[in-house]
Parts: structure tokens; C-alpha cells; sequence
């Protein structure tokens, strides 16, 4: 399946490691979002990323692979993103793990079906920014910094705002929007509302609903009811 991410506004993302029932998974590939990103921070292996995987194969939705580690690189997604963290202060999580896996497959890739996506990591009590040591206490200016830097040094076609586990500041995402060029701009963070869904979707260009999914199902079905005009 041909995936178009600049058609994207709403994706829900599933996490190989958390609890997910038949009948909840049922609902969310029905919902009508885009597309289904899987990956999590912790625990992602490549048994738990293949079941997932088989599950959602059933429904037609677009099912991508956000590549934590190189031990849960399963083949089989429409596609693959990798995310290289802008402000993380370990080299492993902007270009080390990418060597690494480099240095195994990278003569058998199929670079079509890969896109790089440049994070950008805000909430400092998230796992993610843990795991990856990111330097969350950014200006204004420091995030503009690493989105043009991702945008037009490096042409990532994502830039990542991350959020994890918290609503973030939107004015600050509708401002580093603005600045890009050529890529798409993801949000995504404690989205757990049509309200907030439509706030963030005005302010991104493609919006990422996660932990609401395992807490309230409800009203993370409700968020796929955003406008969908608009870049
Ligand atoms: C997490 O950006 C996603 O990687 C979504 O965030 O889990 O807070 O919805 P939430």
C-alpha cells in the first residue's frame, strides 16, 4: 500500500507493549484516522511488534512502524519511520542507533518506505524524553532552531513535536509550523479530547492521539471528528 503522509491530519499510535482488546482495536482501525502508527518507548520487542502487527493487518488502514530499536524492526508496514531526536544530549538517539542499524541492513533497505523524522522533545517527565536524555528547557527560538535544522539542513519530511503525556503549547506548534518549508509538521501529547484534538489540529498539520486510547476509548474515538480542509 502506497502511504501518502502529507494526506495525514489524524493518526492514533499503539504501543506493541500495552494491553489492546480485539474488540477496542475493532474500533480503533474502524475509526476512520488515517493511519495507525505503532511504537512505544520501553518494552518494544520484535514478538509483541509482529502480533500487533498481524492484528491490524486485518483492517485496510494504513499501518506504519516508528522504529524504537533495531531489535523490533519487523518488515511488513506500508512504512517505516525513524526518529532522529534534534535536542537529545546522547548521540545514540540522533545518529548512533541509526549507524548501528546501518551497518547491518543498510544494503538491503528499501529507502522508498523510509522517512526520517526529526523529534523534538518537550515534556521532560515523559519516558521518552528520559530514555533519550533530550533537553526539554527550550526557547521559543531554540525549537524553531531544531525544526529548520530538520526542515531545510538535514529535508526530514517529519518534524515531531513531542509531547508525550501532556498537552503541550500550541502557539509554540502553530509558530514552528510556520517555519517549515517542506515537511509536515506531527504534534503529538495529551490529546484526549474532540476539543483538544481540534485545537492541535489547527495548530499542527497532523496530529498523533496515543495514551487516551488505553484510558478512555470513548473519547479517543471521538478525536478522529476533527476538520479535515486545510494543508
Ligand atoms: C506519543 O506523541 C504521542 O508518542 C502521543 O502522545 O500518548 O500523550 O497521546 P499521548
Amino acid at each position: 500500500m502506497i502511504v501518502d503522509i502529507r494526506q495525514w491530519k489524524h493518526v492514533f499510535k499503539l504501543d506493541p507493549d500495552r494491553e489492546l482488546s480485539d474488540q477496542a482495536l475493532d474500533q480503533i482501525c474502524m475509526s476512520g484516522t488515517d493511519g495507525i502508527l505503532v511504537g512505544g518507548s520501553t518494552g518494544v520487542t520484535f514478538d509483541n511488534t509482529v502480533d500487533l502487527l498481524a492484528r491490524i493487518r486485518q483492517y485496510e488502514v494504513p499501518c506504519v512502524l516508528e522504529v524504537s530499536n533495531q531489535e523490533a524492526i519487523v518488515p511488513g508496514f506500508d512504512l517505516f519511520l525513524i526518529p532522529v531526536v534534534m535536542n537529545s544530549s546522547d548521540p545514540k538517539w540522533i545518529v548512533g542507533q541509526h549507524h548501528a542499524a546501518l551497518k547491518e541492513y543498510g544494503a538491503i533497505l528499501n529507502w522508498d518506505e523510509i522517512l526520517a523524522e526529526g523529534y523534538i522533545i518537550l515534556n521532560e517527565d515523559s519516558t521518552a524524553a528520559r530514555v533519550t536524555s533530550a533537553n526539554t528547557h527550550l526557547e521559543s527560538k531554540d525549537v524553531t532552531a531544531y525544526a529548520r535544522m530538520a526542515d531545510k539542513l538535514f529535508r526530514m519530511p517529519i518534524v515531531y513535536i513531542e509531547y508525550s503525556g501532556q498537552y503541550g503549547n500550541m502557539e509554540l506548534v502553530r509558530r514552528t509550523k510556520e517555519t517549515l518549508e517542506q515537511a509536515r509538521l506531527f504534534y503529538g501529547g495529551g490529546i484526549d479530547s474532540l476539543d483538544k484534538a481540534r485545537e492541535a489540529a489547527l495548530a499542527a498539520d497532523t496530529i498523533v492521539v496515543g495514551n487516551i486510547i488505553y484510558s478512555d476509548l470513548e473519547s479517543a474515538l471521538q478525536t478522529v471528528n476533527i476538520d479535515r480542509t486545510g494543508r
